[in-house]
C-alpha cells in the first residue's frame, strides 16, 4: 500500500544508468547519490538485476537511480540481463549512457541509437577520465550524436556535480510529467463530490495517494472537495444548493453511486482518471470494446504493475475475473502478470487489463500501451473494465467525449 507521506515511486523521476560491464555505472550511481548500495567491482557483470536507489536531487526533488546490468553481458543468463536493461531503457525518464573517456564502443553507439528510437532523453557520460582524459577526437565523436556530453571520473569525483546539473536541466526541459488526475475538470467555485469507501482494504488511518492527489488538485483549482463514503451520496447531493460539477468515485463503489446520483451529474472514477493522467484514455477506451468480443477459451492478461499484497477480495485477481465471467458467461483463461516485467509477446492474449500503475511513471504506462498497440493486442485498464462490466461505461465516459467516441467505434470495428 502507498504511504502518502513519502513520495511514491511513480511520482519520482526515474534515471537509468546503461553501458558496458565495468564502465562505472554502479560507481557513478554511488557518487551521484552518495550512497554505497550498488556493488562496485572490477569483476565484470556484478550488477545482475536493475538496482534502484532513491534520493533527493534539489531542486527537482525525489528521483530514483536505476543501476542496470552491462549491455555486453554474455551467456544465457547474461542475455536475459541485457534484455532487462533494455526494457528499463524503454520506460526510464532519463538515460545516462556510460561510456569510456578512452572512446566509445559499438555497444555504446547501439545504446544511443536505441535511446533515440525510444525517445528516451539521454546524457552521454565519458567516465574514467582520471585514467585518460578524452582526446579531442573522442570528444568530437561523442558530440556528433547531439546529446549532452559530460566527462566524469566516478572514483575521483570528477564531473559528478556537472552531471547532476545536466540531469536537472534535462528533467526540467524534457521529461513527460504526469497530467492532472482531475484538477483540470473543475473550475473555481465548483463543488466536486469524491466518494472514497473506507472498507477493509483501506489503509489504516490515512487515504491512498490518488485520493490525496485529487483533493490537492481541487484545492489548487479553488474548487470545493466534498469527501464522503458511498452510503452518503444522495444525502450529499441534497445538501448542496447547486448540483456538484462532477462526482469521482472509487470504482468499487460505482454501482452504489450510479444508483444514488441522477444521470444529469457527470460521473467518473479514480481509476478511469488514473488512465487519463498516466496513460492514453482514448486508446484504452478503444481497447475496452474488446471485452464485448471475447470468445470461449480466450486468454485475458491482468497486468498489475506492483506486487502489493493481494487483499481479501482483490480487485485484479478476484473481482475483475468474477465480473468478466458474470458479464460474458464465457470460459476464459485469466492470467495475472505482476511487477514491472511486462511480457514481450502479448499476441496470445485477446485483451490486456492494466492496473492504474500508481507506482510507475507515465512513460512506463505509455511503453506498455505502445507495445500492446504495436502487436495489435487491445488494452484496457481496471477503471474502464470495471465500468464496462458493471454497465456504467457510457455514463462515465461522458466526461471524456473523445474516449467515448473511440469506445463506440471500437464496438463497431
Ligand atoms: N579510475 C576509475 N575507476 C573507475 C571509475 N568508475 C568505475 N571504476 C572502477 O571500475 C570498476 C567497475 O566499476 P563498476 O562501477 O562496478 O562498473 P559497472 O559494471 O559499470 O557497474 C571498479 O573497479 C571501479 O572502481 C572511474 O571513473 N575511474
Ligand atoms: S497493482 Fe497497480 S494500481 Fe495497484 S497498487 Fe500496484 S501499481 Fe498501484
Ligand atoms: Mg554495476
Amino acid at each position: 500500500m502507498l504511504n502518502t507521506f513519502n513520495t511514491p515511486k511513480g511520482l519520482r523521476i526515474h534515471i537509468g544508468l546503461f553501458g558496458r560491464r565495468n564502465a562505472g555505472k554502479s560507481s557513478l550511481a554511488n557518487a551521484l547519490t552518495n550512497q554505497h548500495i550498488s556493488i562496485v567491482s572490477n569483476v565484470p557483470g556484478t550488477t545482475t538485476d536493475p538496482v534502484e536507489k532513491a534520493c533527493e536531487l534539489a531542486p527537482i526533488g525525489p528521483v530514483v537511480f536505476i543501476d542496470t546490468a552491462g549491455v555486453d553481458d554474455v551467456g544465457e543468463l547474461g542475455a536475459a540481463r541485457v534484455e532487462r536493461s533494455k526494457t528499463v531503457l524503454e520506460w526510464t525518464d532519463i538515460a545516462l549512457i556510460v561510456g569510456s573517456a578512452a572512446g566509445l564502443e559499438p555497444d555504446d553507439r547501439e545504446l544511443i541509437a536505441d535511446a533515440k528510437r525510444l525517445g528516451t532523453p539521454s546524457i552521454l557520460v565519458l567516465n574514467k577520465a582520471g585514467i585518460k582524459a578524452p582526446t579531442d577526437q573522442v570528444l568530437a565523436d561523442a558530440r556528433q550524436y547531439g546529446l549532452p556530453v559530460v566527462i566524469t571520473d566516478a572514483v575521483e569525483g570528477l564531473g559528478i556535480d556537472a552531471l547532476r546539473q545536466t540531469i536537472i536541466r534535462i528533467v526540467q526541459e524534457d521529461t513527460e510529467p504526469d497530467r492532472p488526475l482531475c484538477g483540470d475538470l473543475a473550475h473555481a467555485g465548483d463543488t466536486v463530490l469524491l466518494v472514497t469507501p473506507i472498507d477493509s482494504g483501506a489503509p489504516k488511518g490515512r487515504l491512498i495517494l490518488p485520493q490525496v492527489q485529487a483533493i490537492r488538485e481541487l484545492l489548487d483549482a479553488h474548487a470545493k472537495a466534498y469527501v464522503i463514503q458511498q452510503d452518503r451520496v444522495a444525502e450529499a447531493i441534497a445538501d448542496l444548493k447547486n448540483p456538484p460539477a462532477f462526482i469521482m468515485t472509487d470504482s468499487q463503489a460505482i454501482d452504489d453511486v450510479a444508483r444514488q446520483a441522477p444521470d444529469s451529474i457527470p460521473l467518473t472514477t479514480f481509476s478511469l482518471q488514473m488512465a487519463y493522467a498516466k496513460s492514453d484514455l482514448i486508446e484504452l477506451a478503444r481497447g475496452t470494446a474488446a471485452l464485448s468480443k471475447l470468445k470461449d477459451g480466450d486468454r485475458v492478461l491482468i497486468c498489475e504493475t506492483c506486487s502489493h499484497h493481494p487483499q481479501k477480495d482483490d480487485i485484479g485477481r478476484l473481482k475483475i475475473p468474477r465480473w468478466l465471467k458474470e458479464k460474458t458467461g464465457l470460459d476464459l483463461k485469466i492470467e495475472v502478470a505482476v511487477g514491472k516485467d511486462f511480457p514481450d509477446d502479448l499476441t496470445p492474449y485477446a485483451v490486456l487489463i492494466q492496473c492504474g500503475g500508481c507506482v510507475v511513471t507515465r512513460r512506463h504506462m505509455l511503453m506498455r500501451l505502445r507495445r500492446a498497440m504495436s502487436q495489435k493486442v487491445p488494452m484496457t485498464n481496471y477503471g474502464l473494465a470495471i465500468c464496462y462490466l458493471r454497465g456504467h461505461l457510457e455514463r462515465v465516459l461522458s466526461c471524456h467525449p473523445e474516449a467515448l467516441e473511440a469506445f463506440r467505434k471500437g464496438l463497431k470495428s
